[in-house]
This record gives C-alpha cells, structure tokens and sequence, in this order.
C-alpha cells in the first residue's frame, strides 16, 4: 500500500469516575485516533484507524498526548509518506531511525494493520491468530480515597460480573484497602493490585505483608528501571510479580524474564511500540511458561477492539484489564463499542479491528484535527 494523507482527530471524552493511580487523577480521556487513507496497487484506497494511547501527561511513561502528535506530524508520518511498499510488517522497520516513541509509532501500525486487513477482508483477531471468540474481562479500579468507597466500588464491579478486580494501589493505600476486599468478597475473587512503581526495594518488608491475601500478582511495585530490583523482590515474597511499565519490547521482555524479574507480563502494545511487538512478547514468554494478559489504557473502542483481539491470543491465560466501554465512557465513538457480560466479552471478528468509528461522535468529542499528507 501507498500512504495517502494521515489525519488526526484529538477528541476528549469525559470519564463516567474520575480514574486515580499512584501517579495521576484523570476525570477525562485526551487522546487522539489516526484515520490513515492508503491505496493499493489496483489503485483502490482504504481507511485505516488507529489510536494514540500516551496520557495527556508524562507520568505513566515518558510519551504525552500532544508529543505523539508532535513526534507522528515532523518524523513518522514523513518516513511513512515515504515508503513505497507499506505493510503493517514493515512500519516498525520504515521507522526504526526515530528512538522511542512506541505508543506515536504502535498508532500509527495500527492504521495500516486496519487497512491492509480491511483490504482482505480479515478480522485482526484471525489475522493474529486468536483461538477463542471471546475474552475473559477484568477491571482496573481507581485509588479511593477511603476504605468504605474502595469496597462500595468493588461490590459494583463484582455485582456487574467483572471476572478479575484490579486494585490500584500507592503506599498509605495499600494493606488495609487490599485486606478489606479480601474479608468482603472472600477467597475466590480474582483479584491482583498495580503500584503503578509506587515503592522502592526498601518497602520490601511492607510489600510482603500483600502476600498472605491470594493475589494473583502485584503489577509494577518498582521504578520502571528497577529490573533488578524486582528480581530481588520476587526472592522476598510469594506474590508472582508481573511487569507493566519496565517492559517496552521483546528484547527486554527476555531480560526481565531472563533475570526472574517477571513472574507474569501486562502486555499494552502502545508502551511496546504496535501490536506486533506485543505478539511477539506474547510469543517469547508463552515459549517460557511466564503468563501474560492484556493491559489497558482506558482505549476508546478502537484500541479496545483490537485488545480483545490480542488477549485471544493462547499465551493470555490471565484475565485482561478489557472491560466494557461503558466502565470509563457513558458513549464512546466507535458504533457498537465493547461490552462485558457475565465476565467476557466478544472478539470483533469483522475485517480489520471490527469496529466502525461514529463520524458524528467524533466531531461531538473533538478538540481539532490535523491533516497531514506527503
Ligand atoms: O498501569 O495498567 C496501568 C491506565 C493508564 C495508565 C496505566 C494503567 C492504566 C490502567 C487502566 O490500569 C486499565 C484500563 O484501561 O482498563
Ligand atoms: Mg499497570
């Protein structure tokens, strides 16, 4: 396929909650879609979508909303404008001379993914290889600001039919919160907590305390360079842990298994620069008996669709942080957006990600566009 134009369409959805981790409180989603316009060799053009999933600020991770648009407008898209022959399997090497920026460069593979796929008539999720059509679906529940509110919002998600509760947790908000879950919805709740790199090695003792409440793991308790440092945590508590930030591609995917720093892998193909680095993740750490699941980065129903496609995939034995639209949007801007019903939800299985972006809801959410072309 040939590049044609790139547009992208910065939207702000209000949250239904507003979303606290260790390093943020979101009460909106900043983030933008890129609508890519491609032709192919008999001359036909297609639509492809994609979406950037940086966070307005960079707290999560050293990428932010308005430089993945920077970074895409003055780097990417000229190196894709100039490729003659592009394929989804070639985008990462088209781009290999810009360091860093995976979620602008995972944004834009997404577009192309999406238009060669649509060309073909395929479904990403055959595409990748899925083997089931539909997908555990899990929950990412916010810091509240105390106990009581923890477990009333818990008891909502339980009562939804959420198959895993995911506590955020920060030091101050950790033990107690944790315990009172335990105590209120028993043993047989799938649940795990993410620091988000909260803690430091020293909170060791503290940490281990986590270890007597059945968690399926602690995500990201250290810094996202403490590789380390997590390999010398996991010797001092039972609780498997898994790694989110510290994990930006296969490569060090293998290190972090390689060191005994990841029991288990959140596996988000933004923070791993497209959805083809996150299958090969998948592919490396399948091969080593590590667990994966799919992460989340509150995605609009683009990104959601084709996450639910990944976590198909049969290295994802752990439910994904895939829950339905409506638990960070009262309406989203894809036509028939993700929903989760008694703990799953379906795999699109219509050409490219399967979802149809609601022109009409994107204007509504729009903050401007950007038109780009060769
Ligand atoms: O650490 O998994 C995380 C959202 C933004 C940044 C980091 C994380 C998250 C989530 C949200 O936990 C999960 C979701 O999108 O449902
Ligand atoms: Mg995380």
């Amino acid at each position: 396929m040939k590049l044609i134009s790139l547009r992208l369409h910065m939207v702000e959805l209000p949250l239904v909650a507003t979303f606290t981790t260790s390093f943020s409180t979101q009460t909106r989603r900043e983030c933008f879609l890129v609508e890519g316009q491609f032709s192919n060799d008999t001359g036909r053009t297609i639509t492809g979508w994609g979406e950037n999933v940086a966070l307005p600020q960079p707290f999560y991770s050293a990428e932010y909303t308005a430089g993945a648009a920077d970074v895409i407008r003055r780097w990417l898209a000229p190196a894709l404008f100039a490729a003659d022959h592009l394929t989804a399997e070639t985008v990462t090497h088209q781009l290999r001379h810009i360091v860093g920026h995976p979620m602008a460069k995972a944004a834009l593979e997404m577009a192309v993914l999406d238009a060669q796929l649509r060309l073909r008539g395929q479904s990403f999720a055959e595409y990748l290889g899925a083997v089931t059509s539909t997908v555990p679906s899990g929950v990412s529940v916010g810091i509240q600001p105390t106990v009581a509110e923890t477990l009333k919002t818990v008891a909502n998600y339980v009562e939804q039919g959420y198959a895993r509760i995911k506590l955020k947790i920060k030091p101050g908000y950790d033990l107690e919160h944790v315990a009172a879950v335990r105590k209120e919805f028993g043993n047989q709740l799938p649940f795990q907590v993410d620091a988000n790199a909260a803690y430091t090695l020293t909170n060791a003792p503290q940490l281990r305390r986590l270890d007597e409440y059945g968690l399926l793991l602690i995500e990201q308790p250290l810094s996202e360079h403490d590789l380390r440092q997590h390999a010398q945590l996991a010797q001092q508590m039972t609780t498997p842990i898994c790694l989110d930030e510290s994990v930006e591609s296969a490569q060090g995917a293998a290190d972090a298994i390689q060191l005994g720093a990841a029991a288990v892998i959140n596996i988000k193909p933004g923070r791993v620069g497209g959805y083809l680095e996150a299958r090969r993740i998948h592919d490396l750490a399948r091969a080593h008996g590590v667990a994966v699941w799919c992460g989340g980065m509150l995605e609009t129903g683009v990104g959601r669709a084709a996450n639910a496609a990944l976590a198909a995939l049969p290295g994802f034995t752990l439910p994904g942080d895939i829950s339905g639209s409506d638990r960070f949007y009262a309406e989203d801007i894809v036509a028939a957006p993700i929903r989760m019903h008694d703990g799953w939800v379906d795999v699109p299985q219509g050409p490219g990600f399967g979802v149809e972006v609601d022109r009409e809801q994107l204007r509504r959410f729009s903050t401007g566009t950007v038109e780009l072309t060769p």
